[in-house]
């Protein structure tokens, strides 16, 4: 029995992989991104923010012919973007869940440009919302009034790549998979990677301070972006742009970017240190039948492969169901209660091979893990990785369904990991139809997703404030690697004390006077 269950691990040889293609690529956000082109025809229009949710339009300035005329000669007409049903898209979030207003969307190219948009809002007390991909999931990326949207998506290129040092200097509009592609070309890859990969801006992963599938392995942006470019909204430009390791030459400014989504400055540019690109990648997809094995394989995983371990996620069954009712992907392995993928990456396939062998060999023979497969090739490699990084679209496929998904991202401590999601479980009972989680259990990060039929307030209520205080009693975060964004900034107190967010409150002061710059988002209404 044993024997034949540890063949299907061992059998295969593990060649050396360069993992250069996506997962989720462009082609899989084609279907997604019709939603933001022409969402009458694929996604049900969602009530406006400014109804949905109690919140006051600030003392702002509205859009004037005067105004679309400065705008106009300043990026050219085919760069200001007007139409109603061209701005839908940018004006809707990628879960359906919010949606502003703009009457007004601008591409610049330059930084100078930016520079150029920013003072001007800023003299005229014209709001703004900076957007990357769109592909943010707190509701921070689109407007909730009729703020002018700032779009990176011309800032796309790539000023520098120094092989030696592994440092890329870019405009903050890169695409990340494109991104990553480039610098690929040198032996390097950026290290960051998440499911929304073939959309999502450099400047927007860097402004959220994403965390994604490798972060225990590679560390957070804080670590990872050694220069920031960002323009203040005075239009100030502010130049970080440092792409030295060491540089501590006072304070260190760009943190204030990194994570604060769009609130202090917009970020222009980026200089990223960028890991050798690994020679050989392999990955297991393992069932397990209780949580406690679980954390025990996690455990193990990080002894016994220590370096070579670059990823370690969590799936539910129900969260697989999910991508397998509603994007038809087949599971390699029979159904479990718990599911874990477990990526090695390093420079020598004999090496890491055996490692891995010996790894699973224990946690197979101890029982914590009763089937898996290892992936080898690289189409086995991504239809794996798309059973991971694709729940959160079959989520919204679900919604499709259901009309709503509510999605928690929260970090907690590994012993209360899935009893959050257990306990969330039965205090909603049968008014929702999903409640599931998975996750970077890696660094303790749970993504808790709920579907029900409809838009409820009464379910919303059910589930807030009741998940973060439940949080905040583990001492977690309400907010793991999304953000607060327009949905949760009310709740920041559940993860920050009042004197952390007064400064925060005075930094925006400072930084942001008239508190043009995306306003509503992160910090607190003051009540
Ligand atoms: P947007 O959504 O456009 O914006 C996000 C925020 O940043 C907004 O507040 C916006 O105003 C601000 N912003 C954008 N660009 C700039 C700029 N240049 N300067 C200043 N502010 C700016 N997130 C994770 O952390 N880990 C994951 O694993 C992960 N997986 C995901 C998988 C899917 C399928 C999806 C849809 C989302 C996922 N996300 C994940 C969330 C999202 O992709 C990230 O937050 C991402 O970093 C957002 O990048 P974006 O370019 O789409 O930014
Ligand atoms: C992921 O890790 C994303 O897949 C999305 O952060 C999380 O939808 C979610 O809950
Ligand atoms: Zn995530």
């Amino acid at each position: 029995m044993m024997a034949a269950r540890i063949a299907r691990f061992g059998s295969s040889s593990l060649r050396p992989l360069t993992r250069a293609t996506s997962v989720l690529g462009p082609k899989v956000f084609t279907g997604k991104k019709q939603v933001h082109t022409s969402p009458a025809t694929c996604f049900p229009k969602c009530e406006l923010t400014s109804k949905r949710y109690p919140v006051e339009r600030g003392p702002f300035s509205q859009i004037t012919p005067d105004d679309i005329k400065f705008f106009t000669e300043l990026l050219s007409p085919h760069r200001i973007i007007t139409e109603a049903s061209e701005l839908e898209g940018h004006n809707t979030d990628w879960l359906g869940m919010v949606r502003g207003a703009s009457s007004v969307l601008l591409k610049p190219k330059t930084t100078e440009e930016v520079s150029a948009i920013l003072s001007y809002c800023n003299q005229h007390k014209l709001a703004v919302c900076p957007q990357g991909g769109n592909t943010g999931l707190v509701g921070g990326s689109v407007p909730v009034f009729d703020e002018v949207i700032i779009s990176t998506a011309l800032m796309n290129q790539v000023e520098s790549v120094d092989s030696w040092s592994g440092v890329v200097v870019c405009q903050s509009g890169c695409v990340l998979e494109a991104l990553d592609q480039h610098v690929a070309e040198h032996g390097l890859m950026v290290p960051l990677d998440l499911g929304a990969k073939g959309s999502c801006h450099i400047g927007g992963n860097v402004s959220t301070n994403a965390g994604g599938l490798r972060l225990l392995r590679y560390g957070s942006l804080h670590g990872s972006v050694l220069g920031v470019e960002a323009v203040l909204a005075s239009g100030e430009v502010i130049d970080c742009l440092s792409t030295m390791k060491k540089d501590n030459t006072g304070y260190d400014l760009k943190h204030l970017f990194i994570g604060s989504e769009g609130t202090l400055g917009i970020v222009t540019k980026l200089a990223i240190n960028c890991p050798p690109r690994p020679q050989a990648v392999n990955l297991a997809f393992l069932g397990l039948q209780s949580f406690d094995d679980v954390l025990q394989t996690f455990r193990d995983a990080k002894s016994k492969l220590g370096e070579i371990l670059s990823s370690c996620e969590f799936i539910d069954r129900s969260s697989l169901e999910c991508v397998e009712e509603n994007l038809k992907l087949k599971s390699p392995i029979e159904p479990h209660p718990y599911y874990m993928l477990i990526e090695t990456s390093g420079s020598n396939g004999d090496h890491d091979e055996e490692k891995l062998n010996t790894f699973l060999e224990y946690v197979m023979s101890s029982g914590q893990v009763t089937d898996g497969t290892v992936a080898t090739e690289p189409s086995r490699i991504l239809h794996i990785w798309s059973l991971r990084e694709r729940i959160a679209e079959s989520l919204i496929a679900d919604g499709y369904t259901y009309k709503s998904v509510v999605v928690y991202d929260i970090s907690i401590p590994l012993p209360h990991f899935y009893k959050m999601v257990e306990d969330m479980r039965e205090h909603l009972g049968s008014s929702i139809i999903r409640c599931c989680g998975y996750g970077h259990i890696g660094d303790g990060n749970l993504h808790l997703n709920i579907t029900s039929k409809e838009y409820e307030k009464e379910i919303l209520n059910r589930i807030e404030p009741t998940i973060f205080e439940w949080t905040a009693k583990v001492k977690g975060s309400i907010s793991a690697e999304h953000g607060l964004g327009f949905k949760k900034r009310n709740y920041i107190h559940f993860s920050k004390s009042d004197g952390a967010v007064g400064l925060m409150k005075q930094m925006k002061k400072l930084m942001d006077p008239n508190g043009i710059l995306n306003p509503y988002k992160v910090l607190p209404d003051d009540n």
